[in-house]
């Protein structure tokens, strides 16, 4: 294999592309998993890491959020419960690689600029806190102590604590978040942008409006027993990859499996559980009993045709309907008659397909509808799940065994995050709690979200950053001018665990604060602590880390927050930062006392499977919303038309990364390989563009802003790829083709940026 130089940030040379796979796992993705791990730690290390892997006295994955099988549903934890891609983040954890003060003195901040994502990202663990002064070239170490004293110094010297903002990734532990926002509020904002910003946010918005609250209805019994799975706009294969496991359950038990998605991606069609001997034998089993190959933006109408089909044939559940619903009446006028020349346009679809799905609708008793992404990266996302919700509560599928909504999460621990408090617009009975047990005033204002920072950082509104994990400039659109808006900043602060992009776009000053990840032992005064999680499905539990911390330097997340809290707001402020260091049962007392579900926290989270937070909708058909009752709604939109010669550009993630962490050049699945560059074109819209299979292009992305005005962006030297994704669109991946994302083209309501329908043309290279 040509692995390329990784110092070059032009690997399309290197390009080559083989035929996609045709069954996803199997025996293949044991061994990739099993040989990033030893390339990684060593024969020993992974030996000893692999099998702690999601076991209930080991550690949380830290991969996605699928959750674990529970002892309750009768289901035993298996050996190794653990993927491909849940085994190469445990590696990129848990790597013996390490970045040190030798290799900061090494390499100028300008020089690690010039490298790619994956070469930063392969230098290994941070080691020592360190700082850059306004005029260094290079990082440098600083004690502790010193690095809280230039924090606080700076957050004080703001005019208002508006000016400072707070942002989340989705790996932190309900202990350290719950602190961090405790921290942010009482220091005076809710400045707390979260990577669930550019994710979910518009599954939560959907579903708080329409079933009362804004996460998941099923249990993974719930997906295991359904009669039909709905997979929209996601590719588990890649990036929920035991949720293959759960789907071939359903297929065994009878089930049917229905996939929307533009591209004929791996996983949605076969798979072979290296578990079971059929998997490591033989062909595996066929997932997919309809493959509904959309234009990229078409679900809006495709759900809108499916309820007017099942609207039509009486398949309705009535019972629920009257009991539960609000807005029938108004939603059913609403459908009208279908217009098959707009809504075969619209999806691409036949219509003879979507009559067969309605039908399939209308049969099942047991439906649960999942989504990622490409429904929420949309500028109708959240029009589009609530026409989702609509499908379903029409068959009264929300709240009974097997049936349910089902938003598939990203980070791991992003859903208890926002559990936890960080949210920018945390509603007021949580601030109140908040204040009740703490003695202090939260702000009411709602803060800044992901976008809107931004632009404050661009505007000057903004002048203080801090990043509590993720890569915020890889993985914010419009790249370049996200990378000025954190230069423009008087600090930024990283707590991180790897080397990323956002390190070498810093502020006048700049901290990177190195911390623990969830694989290594956290060792604090009172002994070994353990830290919790919440799943894609509201469990919580504990996760425990095993191995030893990448260097001594090193301090947990929890001590980064209680620290800099005393140092900020002092031992006179009524909360006690320094009680919290000693013992995280500290920190849970006081979680079981403020956040809604939690009550008993310390004793649940030591069940060994932990405990399922409420879920009205899901435990008594209680639909907590403005009505009181499971609200069906009426949306249009109008059609994504792009004009001629330009083509509707998705941005996804390869079969090698974990967002803007890459661990390889390659994606098995789709027959890419040692080449990101890449854009995926359906062969006939290559020639009809007058372009050859494998031509070099720039991709040029046009938005009009509000005043009308055409901006075009530029992501240089892409190769183009023939693939059978959907006539008129594209497909290239993150965070390569960030830059191509204008910062104002961001979802209705939810304000997620529009990753997954870019307008875009190409140009020769
Ligand atoms: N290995 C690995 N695992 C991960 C991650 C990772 O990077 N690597 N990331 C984690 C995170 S944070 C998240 S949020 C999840 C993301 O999980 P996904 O949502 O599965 O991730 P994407 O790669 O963005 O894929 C989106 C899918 O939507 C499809 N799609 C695009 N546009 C449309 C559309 O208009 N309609 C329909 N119906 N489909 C469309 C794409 O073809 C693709 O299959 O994965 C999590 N797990
Ligand atoms: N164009 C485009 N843009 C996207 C998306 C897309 O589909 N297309 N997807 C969006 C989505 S769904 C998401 S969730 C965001 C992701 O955005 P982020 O969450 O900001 O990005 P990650 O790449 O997950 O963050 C990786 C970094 O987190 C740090 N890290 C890892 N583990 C830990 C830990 O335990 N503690 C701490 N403190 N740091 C840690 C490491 O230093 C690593 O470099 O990107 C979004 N951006
Ligand atoms: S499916 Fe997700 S949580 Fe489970 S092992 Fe794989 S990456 Fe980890
Ligand atoms: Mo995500």
């Amino acid at each position: 294999m040509s692995r390329k130089a990784p110092e070059s940030d032009i690997d399309e040379d290197q390009l080559r592309v083989g035929e996609p796979g045709r069954a996803a796992a199997g025996v293949k993705g044991v061994l990739v998993s099993l040989q990033r791990s030893w390339e990684q730690m060593g024969t020993s290390r992974t030996i000893r890491t692999l099998p702690l892997l999601n076991q209930r006295s080991g550690f949380d994955c830290p991969g996605c959020a699928w959750p674990d099988p529970q002892e309750a549903d009768g289901d035993k934890r298996k050996m190794a419960e653990f993927c491909e891609n849940g085994a190469k983040a445990v590696a990129e954890e848990a790597t013996t690689r390490r970045v040190d003060p030798e290799f900061f003195a090494r390499h100028s901040v300008a020089e690690l600029a010039d490298r790619t994502d994956y070469w930063l990202g392969q230098q290994g663990r941070l080691t020592h806190p360190v700082i850059k002064r306004e005029g260094d070239a290079h990082y440098r170490p600083v004690e502790w102590a010193e690095a809280f004293r230039v924090i606080a110094e700076q957050l004080r010297a703001l005019e208002s604590a508006d000016e400072a903002a707070f942002y989340t990734s989705g790996r932190t532990s309900n202990e350290a978040a719950f602190l961090y926002q405790l921290l942010v509020r009482s220091y005076g904002t809710n400045n707390l942008p979260d990577c669930s910003n550019m994710c979910h946010e518009s599954s939560g918005s959907a579903l708080t409006e329409t079933i009362g609250i804004g996460k998941g209805s099923v249990s993974l019994s719930d997906v295991e027993h359904a009669d039909l799975v709905l997979v929209v706009g996601q590719n588990p294969g890649t990036n929920h990859p035991r949720m293959l496991s759960s789907l071939e359950k359903v297929k065994q038990r009878g089930g049917k499996i229905i996939a929307v998605n533009p591209l004929p991606e791996t996983g949605l069609m076969r798979f072979k559980n290296p578990q079971n001997a059929r998997g490591v034998v033989g062909n595996g089993t066929e997932l997919a009993d309809e493959f509904a190959q959309i234009r990229i933006g078409g679900d809006l109408a495709l759900f809108r045709a499916l309820n007017a089909l099942l609207h039509r044939s009486g398949a309705l559940d009535r019972e629920f309907i009257d009991e539960y619903c609000h807005g029938y009446d108004e939603f059913t006028a609403s459908l009208g008659e279908i217009d098959w020349d707009e809504v075969t346009e619209q999806t691409g679809l036949e219509r003879a397909q979507i009559e067969r799905i309605a039908e399939m609708l209308a049969g099942s008793e047991r439906t649960v509808a999942c989504w990622a992404m490409g429904l929420t990266q949309h500028k109708h996302g959240v029009a589009t799940i609530r026409e989702v919700v609509n499908t379903l509560l029409l068959r009264g599928m929300i709240g009974k065994p097997g049936a349910g909504v089902c938003p598939v999460r990203g980070h791991s621990n992003v859903q208890g995050d926002r559990t936890m408090g960080v949210w920018e617009k945390m509603p007021e009975s949580f601030l109140a709690a908040l204040d009740a047990e703490f003695g202090i005033s939260a702000p009411r204002e709602h803060g800044l979200d992901t976008v809107d920072a931004i632009r404050a950082m661009r505007s000057g509104g903004v002048r203080v950053f801090l990043g509590m994990g993720g890569n915020f400039v890889s993985a914010t659109p419009d790249t370049e001018a996200t990378a000025q808006a954190l230069q423009d900043c008087e600090l930024t602060v990283q707590v991180s665990t790897k080397l990323n992009r956002s390190h070498v776009v810093p502020g006048r000053t700049a901290l990177i604060l190195p911390t623990l990840g969830r694989t290594e032992r956290d060792v604090q005064d009172s002994g070994e602590q353990f830290v919790t999680v919440e799943d894609s499905m509201s469990v919580v539990h504990a996760s425990r880390g095993r191995l030893a911390p990448a260097s001594d330097e090193l301090i947990s997340e929890v001590a980064i927050v209680s620290r800099l809290g005393r140092e900020l707001l002092g031992d006179e402020h009524p909360v006690r930062w320094a009680s919290f260091e000693r013992d995280y049962d500290a920190i849970r007392e006081h979680i079981a006392h403020v956040v809604p579900g939690c009550a008993d926290y310390n004793a649940r989270v030591r069940e060994p499977d932990g405990f399922v937070l409420p879920h009205p909708p899901r435990d008594s058909r209680t639909f907590p919303t403005a009505t009181g009752k499971a609200n069906f709604t009426v949306n249009s939109a109008e059609p994504l038309r792009v004009p001629e010669g330009r083509l509707l550009l998705q941005t996804l993630r390869s079969h090698d990364q974990y967002n803007t962490t890459i661990y390889g050049l390659s994606d098995r699945y789709r027959g890419i390989e040692d080449a990101r560059r890449v854009v995926l074109v359906n062969a006939e819209d290559i020639s009809a563009l007058g372009f050859t299979d494998g031509d070099p292009v720039d991709v040029v992305s046009e938005w009009t802003t509000a005043e009308g005005d055409l901006q075009e962006r530029r992501a240089k030297r892409f190769r183009l790829v023939a693939f059978p994704t959907a006539r008129g669109c594209a497909a290239a991946y993150y965070p390569e083709a960030n830059p191509l994302v204008a910062l104002d083209s961001v979802a209705e309501k939810s304000n997620t940026p529009v990753s997954k329908a870019i307008q875009v043309r190409f140009e020769p290279a």
